[in-house]
């Protein structure tokens, strides 16, 4: 079981993933092909040759981008961090890198450093910066690993002493506090190479967090795999990574934007069983956030603000709800259990073997009573009947608060 022993991650819930690099600038296609891939992926999968992949940075004029802006944005949708690629699999560094001139101060005419923008930003605004490095593929050192490629004849050590440890030491040392570092696709690392580069990390940044992408079992917590949610609530630290189309960077002709219902719903299912959602954005060339995800985050940030009470400081049960339903997740605090509604239901809500001196019933978003009966049924379990107003019937994405005579939630078990 992971463990981050920390606070403000297990309470933190939700997040902001921006990928963001060179590769905006193709977002998507080369030379007339299209990546049917996520767009980050494009130098691999069309074969982009290393000194034709380069010349992007000298295209790469960003001149829209604005780190206060998004950091504002993440803040009003309720996320408590934010993770940015400091360097994807294709190599390129987006801050100033001092060992290595490929980097978006020294190659691009924008020569900002995004990345120290956005720590300033962050600091302003109380918002955490992880950040994302690939640590094992990379693309542009000829030892850097590439998956899917012939890599017998690489030296990884060499890379890694040559561009991996030195970069790693720039960022957890230049730019403030870090809260997380989000290693990715570890490859052929071996345990003391991992090893290595969590130590590097802690000497540098005590607190800052390891992903479970490290490798080796060696992270800090748990990351699942992409839009992918632990069945039952995992007694550990975790974080689902997810994006809101089907790519993670820049492209263009993707538009195949989530339900924003549907991704409450995730966040539904992701904060009840205990985890945290780290949901993705994929701002393009110029620096903009594309529309489509701006529309999907202002609605899950409305649930989320609506109903902060039953998401943030929240425990997921300790002990699971006996029966298997689908149409709700639980979450719950001293003395309240919160109904995440995930489907909508006919005017009645009833939930069986609720063993808690339900008190009073309301809509947590906007405090309304909600009628409630509680007595036991013909099979002689105790249920709870609620009733629904008709503006909520067949209606998804609110939360009911129980308020319970009792601290914890009790559920009588089935025997
Ligand atoms: O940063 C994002 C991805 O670029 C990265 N992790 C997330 C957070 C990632 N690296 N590897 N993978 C995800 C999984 C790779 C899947 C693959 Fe494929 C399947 C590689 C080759 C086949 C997807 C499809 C990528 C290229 C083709």
């Amino acid at each position: 079981m992971k463990d981050t022993k920390q606070k403000w991650f297990r309470d933190a819930k939700f997040g902001l993933f921006i990928h963001w690099g060179l590769y905006s600038v193709l977002a998507g296609e080369y030379k007339g092909q299209k990546t049917v891939h996520i767009a980050e992926w494009i130098m691999n999968r069309l074969d982009i040759p290393v000194n034709e992949y380069e010349k992007l940075a000298g295209q790469f004029n960003p001149v829209h981008f604005d780190a206060e802006a998004i950091v504002k944005k993440a803040k009003g949708w309720g996320m408590k961090y934010i993770v940015f690629t400091s360097k994807h699999h294709d190599g390129f560094a987006m801050y100033h890198s001092k060992c290595n001139p490929y980097n978006i101060v020294d190659a691009t005419p924008f020569k900002r450093d995004v990345l120290k923008e956005l720590q300033l930003a962050c600091e302003k605004h109380e918002m955490r910066l992880g950040l994302y490095y690939s640590q094992a593929q990379d693309w542009h050192d000829p030892d850097g690993y590439m998956a899917l490629k012939d890599n017998s004849n690489k030296n990884f050590q060499a890379y890694l002493d040559r561009k991996c440890i030195p970069q790693l030491k720039e960022i957890l040392t230049n730019y403030g506090d870090i809260a997380l570092i989000w290693f990715d696709t570890p490859m052929g690392t071996t345990v003391e190479q991992s090893r290595g580069l969590v130590s590097l990390v802690k000497d540098l940044q005590p607190n800052c967090l390891i992903s479970g992408r490290i490798g080796n079992e060696l992270g800090d917590y748990m990351s699942t795999a992409d839009n992918f949610i632990p069945l039952l609530p995992y007694s550990g630290d975790w974080e689902v990574p997810a994006t809101l189309n089907d790519t993670w960077g820049y492209n263009k002709d993707d538009n195949n934007w989530k339900n924003p219902d549907d991704v409450i719903k995730l966040l539904i299912k992701i904060t009840s069983r205990g985890g945290n959602y780290l949901l993705n954005i994929g701002p393009d060339s110029l620096g903009q956030v594309p529309q489509g995800s701006l529309d999907i985050l202002d609605r899950v940030g409305n649930y989320v603000n609506e109903n902060a009470e039953a998401v943030f400081g929240t425990k997921p049960l300790a002990v699971p709800y006996p029966y298997d339903i689908d149409w709700a997740g639980f979450t719950h605090k001293p003395h309240s259990l919160f109904l995440h509604m995930l489907k909508g239901q006919k005017r009645t809500i009833y939930l069986v073997r609720i063993d808690n001196k339900v008190e009073k019933v309301t809509l947590l978003k906007d405090g309304e009573s909600l009628p409630f009966e509680l007595s036991v049924n013909c099979e002689g379990e105790s249920i709870i009947e609620i009733e629904l107003p008709p503006s909520l019937q067949e209606r998804a994405g609110f939360c009911i608060a129980m308020h319970t005579a009792e601290e914890e939630p009790l559920f009588e078990s089935i025997r």
